[in-house]
């Protein structure tokens, strides 16, 4: 099924101007988690051998929120209360291999502005510092992986775009929280290139 999503034929060839984002594989969004995702641990093997390959950066991100965060606060709050800061439902997926991480980057931690994305805040301007920190090591290319591929894979993913990288999401290393057709239709409106694990080496 997830092969008829796939734009890209051909194998991409992994250099040091390429990054890995892997976004959000945190205990709250996996099985179990306050905002478990359906299956979210199934991206933990594949983003585990996507490691492996010659990345330039290996970047994991974090959504990190201060107890009372908009992102669930009584009235407004879109969400059940989760990733609250220094909590075990914040931190990374214990099984993900974490020894090629090059930056563990935390977001979402002001109180009254969400971050979906890793590189700006849901304000649209404020920056998390992730654009100057690739360009500095010559970043071209990124791959976005992890959790949620209909909200911070996405928005991470359009921003890295607008952020004048190459942007492409590798779709068997995401799961989302609605249903994967309307997640990947987002996708496509977008124009980010879509891959599986598997056309990388
Ligand atoms: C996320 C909802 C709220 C995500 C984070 O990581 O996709 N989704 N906070
Ligand atoms: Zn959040």
């Amino acid at each position: 099924m997830q092969n008829e999503v796939r734009y890209h034929f051909g194998m991409i060839k992994i250099s040091s101007t390429d990054a890995l984002l892997v976004v959000d594989v945190q205990n709250d969004f996996l099985p179990g988690g306050a905002l478990a995702v359906e299956n979210g641990d199934a991206v933990i093997p594949v983003i585990n051998q996507l490691m492996t390959l010659p990345f330039g950066a290996i970047v994991t991100t974090q959504d990190w929120h201060p107890s009372g965060h908009c992102s669930f606060e009584e009235r407004s709050g879109e969400w059940p209360r989760h990733c609250v800061a220094d909590t075990p439902g914040a931190a990374l997926a214990e099984e993900l291999d974490r020894r090629a991480v090059s930056l563990e980057l935390r977001k979402g931690q002001s109180l009254s502005v969400d971050s979906y994305s890793a590189f700006l805040e849901n304000d649209g301007i404020t920056r998390t510092g992730l654009q100057d920190w690739l360009m500095n090591r010559k970043i071209r290319r990124v791959f976005v992986t992890g959790l949620a591929l209909d909200y911070c894979v996405t928005y991470t993913a359009i921003d890295a775009q607008a952020a004048g990288f190459e942007s492409v999401i590798v779709l068997d290393a995401c799961r989302s929280i609605a249903p994967l057709d309307e997640a990947v239709s987002n996708i496509e409106k977008a124009r980010i290139l879509l891959i599986e694990s598997s056309d990388l080496s």
